[in-house]
């Protein structure tokens, strides 16, 4: 580190990405004063991305909240007083006693992936509320459609090792912007193209990422599903197989043929607005790669009605070509399922009191603005929001924002900037960053595991969430030890230490902040089969999915909102928008900080020019993009980037910072996936007009 560090920590980014990197934060006279990604962690590779390299900037910012604070203005307004922690606590036990006395369910906590690490969003948290008998909280905002469409066709959150993909020869990559969102990621899939890879980008929207790939194929949005069908029905038409792995290690294979026989490119053509030609040259490089192909996804395509399907089709490719078989080749979503974690010692969930009485109860987080308004039984009363920012991520925006302003409902949230949720606390009280708290990590992107070690001390009176679950425990006699246990002790029981795969973790950690996961190298997971389904197969055919009443094989389920599939809807509002991650934003993250702000500008909406003409709209014009569910205003873009009945808009702002007090999720709808209860962000027709 510089010359100048007193001494050099070794941390981990605690951000919700696949890339979760190791950093190295030099200190002087208790200051951090540099950042910087771990030359010696292989992922890493001594960089950090746009965002996380200026980190410092937001951990010294002087919107940083220092100190608890009560509401003094009205719900939403965001005036607030100064209290002390004695009072922010004991007023926010003293409700919860009061409630908890009559039904503990009529508190919801809230959370997300603010931050990743296990101590901090899945440690004393759960242990607190499961204590206390509160609803549960359904995580689904995200990619619970993907991985459970996964989990039915691989049977584990577990595909190609990131670090073998430069052994592919043809990629694609498919609703995943990786220069943008894995930019880890991408610097193996860019050494792949160096050593003579084909890469297919696969996404309505012409990326970063798709123009510096050979080929982009640009669907509507929500036709993955479709598209993934169609590739099936020519390998099998035209005999693109390998049938020494299929019969070997997949299940349903017969009835998968018969299924997709009429599921032609000429089919797939209406649904996805592509030629039925480039989709059978699709499918025919697919095949003729056979097994040097990988698919890398990521959670784009799943944020659909079909959602869940469309991952579990395109998740069905590789084994019938046999790609598994080759290390870096197959298809790769996530590895968290590589991960032994201890889920239950960490979260406790044993821990609820009186699962007669009450018995619990689950509440969907991507329905947040319909569960606090609706009369559910008990309704909810009191809510506690940390690691998540749900006024501005969540859809269907303004019922949200109707929930959060119930006047009797209590509202605390802890934070480490006062964001659009925080504008909507009773109490609202200081979060510590990723450099004031202990932790640990694994991640989505790669099979390293992270230690995260405390930098500095925190920041004025800000606590680490588990701090304030321990002392709230206390408050409300909860005398169980493990609601009393340090940081660092729930940390050493994370992982699993009887598997294998945890083995060599914890010196790893102690000694230099990561260790990879005890696994072959390359790992190649499913080279003989070995997939975590019932039956050990791919299966094609799922008893599991028909037991739920799902389709048992592979299936098209169109969007809710699209031109093709709801044409009456489509009159109104015609155009398709998909609002995903800005380069400079993390989520919300970091789109609160000058540099950031100033990175991206002001909201924008990109649109073809036929249909900005089709509207009177020019370049930079003000527009209203609305539906019946609300509306946003941003800059128009025109750009041939989308193509024609397709509009994007870069996410997500903060809605008080973006000049109408509104973002994309005014128009996001809040109905759920396939599978999986997710949120159908990119769901969503609009209208444009100028503003
Ligand atoms: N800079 C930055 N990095 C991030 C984030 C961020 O906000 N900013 N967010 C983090 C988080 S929480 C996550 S989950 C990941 C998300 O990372 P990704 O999964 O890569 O991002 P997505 O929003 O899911 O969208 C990926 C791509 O899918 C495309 N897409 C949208 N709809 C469809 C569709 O129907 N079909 C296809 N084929 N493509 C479609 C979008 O245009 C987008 O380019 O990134 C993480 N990394
Ligand atoms: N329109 C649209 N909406 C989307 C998406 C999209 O692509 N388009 N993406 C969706 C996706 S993929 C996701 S994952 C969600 C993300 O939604 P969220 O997980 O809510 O992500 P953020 O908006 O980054 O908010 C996280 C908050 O946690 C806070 N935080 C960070 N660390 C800590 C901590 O240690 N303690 C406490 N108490 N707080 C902390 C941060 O300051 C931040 O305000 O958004 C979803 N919403
Ligand atoms: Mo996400």
């Amino acid at each position: 580190m510089s010359a100048t560090a007193d001494r050099t920590v070794r941390a981990a980014c605690p951000h919700d990405c696949p890339d979760s990197c190791a950093m190295e934060i030099g200190v002087v006279d208790g200051r951090a004063v540099k950042i910087r990604g771990a030359a010696d962690m292989p992922f890493t590779n001594g960089a950090l991305c746009t965002k996380v390299a200026h980190y410092l900037e937001r951990v010294y910012s002087p919107q940083r909240l220092l100190h608890p604070m009560k509401r003094i203005g009205r719900k939403g307004e965001g005036r607030f007083e100064r209290i002390s922690w004695d009072e922010a606590l004991d007023t926010i036990a003293a409700r919860f006693r009061s409630i908890a006395a009559e039904d503990p369910r009529a508190i919801l906590p809230y959370s997300y992936a603010g931050t990743m690490g296990l101590v901090h969003s899945s440690g004393m948290d759960r242990r607190f509320f499961h204590r206390l008998g509160a609803s549960l909280l359904d995580r689904t905002i995200c990619a619970s459609a993907g991985a459970y469409g996964w989990k039915a066709t691989i049977g584990a959150s577990m595909g190609a090792d990131p670090e073998a993909v430069a052994d592919a020869r043809l990629i694609l990559i498919w609703g995943a912007n990786p220069v943008v969102s894995n930019l880890h990621g991408w610097r193996h899939l860019q050494e792949a193209k160096r050593r003579g890879a084909r890469l297919v980008c696969i996404d309505p929207w012409r990326t970063r990422t798709a123009e510096k790939c050979d080929l982009h194929i640009a669907p509507l949005p929500g036709s993955d599903g479709a598209l993934a069908l169609a590739m099936m029905q020519v390998l099998i038409a035209e005999d693109l197989l390998d049938h020494d792995y299929i019969a070997r290690h997949t299940l349903g294979f017969a009835e998968l043929a018969e299924h997709v026989r009429s599921c032609t490119p000429e089919w797939a053509a209406a649904f996805t607005g592509l030629p039925a030609d480039t989709i059978r040259q699709l499918a025919r490089d697919y095949g003729a790669a056979a097994q040097d192909s990988l698919i890398r996804l990521n959670y784009g395509l799943n944020r659909h009605a079909g959602g869940g399907m469309a991952v579990r089709n395109v998740a069905c490719l590789p084994a019938l070509t046999g790609a598994w078989r080759k290390a870096g080749c197959g298809a790769l979503l996530s590895t968290s399922g590589n991960f032994p974690v201890d889920q239950h010692a960490l979260e406790r969930p044993d821990l609820y009191p009186d699962a007669q009485r009450f018995p619990p109860r689950s509440v969907n987080m991507s329905r947040i603005g319909h569960a606090l308004l609706s009369a559910d039984d008990p309704p909810i009363r009191a809510l506690y929001v940390y690691n998540a920012n749900p006024l501005a991520v969540a859809p269907d925006g303004n019922k949200v924002r109707a929930g959060f302003a119930r006047e009797d409902l209590f509202c605390v949230v802890h934070e480490l900037f006062q964001t659009d949720t925080a504008d909507y606390a009773d109490i609202l009280l200081p979060a510590t960053s990723q450099l004031e708290q202990y932790d640990v990590h694994t991640a989505y992107g790669h099979l390293y595991a992270l230690a995260n070690q405390p930098a500095i001390a925190p920041l004025g009176e800000a606590l680490p969430n588990s701090e304030v679950f321990r002392r709230l425990a206390q408050r409300l006699g909860f005398t169980e030890a493990a609601l009393h246990e340090s940081d660092e002790a729930i940390a050493a029981a994370a992982f699993r230490t009887d598997d294998p795969r945890a083995h060599g973790l914890a010196p790893g950690l102690a000694e230099r902040g990561w260790a990879r996961l005890n696994l072959p190298r390359p790992f190649v997971p499913f080279a003989q089969g070995g997939f975590r389904t019932p039956s050990g197969k791919c299966e094609f055919h799922s008893a599991q999915l028909a037991a739920q009443g799902l389709p048992a094989l592979p299936s098209w389920h169109p969007p809710r909102e699209s031109a093709a599939t709801n044409p009456t809807l489509a009159e109104h509002y015609p155009l398709a928008l998909i609002s995903p991650p800005a380069r400079n934003f993390l989520n919300t993250s970091f789109a609160n900080l000058p540099r950031f702000l100033a990175a991206e500008g002001s909201p924008k909406l990109e649109i073809h020019p036929q249909d900005a003409a089709a509207r009177g709209l020019s370049d930079g014009a003000a527009v209203r993009i609305h539906n019946a569910r609300g509306a946003f205003h941003a800059r128009a873009v025109l750009t041939e980037r989308v193509r024609r009945g397709v509009v994007v808009s870069p996410s997500v702002w903060w809605r008080k910072l973006s000049g109408d007090g509104e973002n994309a999720n005014a128009v996001t709808s809040d109905e759920l996936t396939d599978f999986g209860g997710g949120a159908c962000f990119y769901d969503c027709l609009v209208e444009v007009s100028p503003a």
